[in-house]
């Protein structure tokens, strides 16, 4: 067990007693800190995602403002597939743009694999990061088969994945070898992470919510899952996506020990179609824009609601917006530490 064993945040995601509800937010690091903007000034995202001593930077630059229970490692779902040698470059304003898309067999073939040389700066990044944060948990991520698939067979972001899902209803064997593939390195890329010192994961399925349930189940899942069981027991397992409330039940099959919730889904009601499992979530990104006494009101609903599962980690039910107020980020802080404290003491 190392130092961090019994942090809020690694007690509340094993659904053991804490003093106070932990938090940390989705997007932590990023363009909502002036700090973070001054430093990566002139440094493209994913030459920023190769510097240790960047990543590390930019990973504590949240820890040290806004005092949350857990940091999270500073890189991007498609950090492994770039270091793998696929054409992906992260275009400012837009996200991640796949060069030469996979939309073939030939082109799932020609995919390469993650060995962990090439990512050597990560592992170095985290166990620098494990050293500088002292007690405080770091959240290793990657990104989940379904949602990488997505970027590589759209060729960039995409509001309706309908060239992921024509791949998945027409050529299923060709899907199933690409999300194979894909589980593969972030299985790898997770464990490297899990090795350098990361206390837990998050897996990021973001766009799953876009599938059915049936859907869900026949063509993610099982990959999710390969990726999930893969990783060595006793690290949590947070897995999340947005738009997800009709799926937590089959995401939580996948082998999470916590499961992430967005906004639309009411903390109690999410925590009704995964009993026995912690939760994750979910105040609305947008309520940082909102005015004093309605975020405490909404701090106080989603600590209420979460009080309903067996474990909760505070967070947003999506990343922070990039033109959120730093200061709110640091008052909900606040908020949740204080009002979870006098629920504990009552
Ligand atoms: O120049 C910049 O600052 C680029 C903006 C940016 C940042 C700061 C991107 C491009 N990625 C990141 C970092 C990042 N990406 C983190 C940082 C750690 C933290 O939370 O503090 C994380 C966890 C991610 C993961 C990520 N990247 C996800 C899953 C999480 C989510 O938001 O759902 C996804 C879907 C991506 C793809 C991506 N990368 C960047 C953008 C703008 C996007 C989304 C594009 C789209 O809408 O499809």
């Amino acid at each position: 067990m190392n130092e961090s064993s019994t942090t809020p945040f690694l007690a509340a995601c094993r659904g053991e007693p804490v003093p106070y509800t932990p938090v940390w937010f989705m997007r932590q690091a990023g363009r909502s800190l002036p700090e973070y903007r001054a430093i990566r000034a002139g440094i493209p995202m994913l030459e920023a995602c190769r510097q240790p001593d960047l990543i590390c930077e930019i990973t504590l630059q949240p820890v040290r403002r806004h005092k949350v229970d857990a940091a999270i490692l500073f890189s991007d779902i498609v950090v492994p597939l770039a270091a793998a040698g696929v054409d992906v470059d992260i275009k400012p304003g837009v996200g991640p743009v796949v060069a030469d898309p996979v939309r073939d067999r030939a082109a799932v073939a020609k995919l390469p694999h993650l060995y962990a040389d090439s990512v050597s700066f990560v592992a170095e990044a985290v166990e620098l990061l494990v050293k500088e944060l002292g007690g405080t948990p770091l959240i290793g991520f990657a990104g989940a088969p379904f949602t990488l698939a997505s970027y590589l067979v759209e060729g960039g972001p995409s509001r309706t994945h309908a060239k992921t899902k024509a791949l998945m209803y027409s050529a299923p064997d060709v899907w199933h070898a690409l999300c194979e593939r894909l589980a593969e390195i972030t299985s790898s890329f997770l464990n490297i992470q899990i090795g350098a010192g990361a206390s837990a994961v998050q897996l990021f399925d973001s766009w799953a919510g876009a599938l059915s349930e049936a859907d869900y189940r026949h063509y993610v899942l099982p990959h999710s899952t390969n990726v999930l069981e893969g990783l060595p027991a006793g690290v949590p397992r947070i897995h999340f996506g947005v738009g997800t409330g009709e799926l937590l039940g089959a995401m939580a099959e996948a082998g999470a020990d916590v499961l992430g919730v967005d906004w639309r889904t009411p903390l109690s009601a999410a925590a009704a179609r995964v009993p026995g499992k912690p939760l994750q979530g979910n105040l609305d990104p947008c309520v940082l824009f909102a005015p004093d006494d309605v975020i405490d009101l909404e701090v106080r609903r989603v600590l209420a609601e979460g009080r309903t599962a067996p474990g909760h980690v505070f967070n947003l039910g999506h990343g922070v917006l990039p033109e959120t107020e730093p200061d709110r980020i640091t008052r909900v802080v606040e908020l949740v530490h204080e009002h979870s404290r006098r629920s504990a003491a009552e």
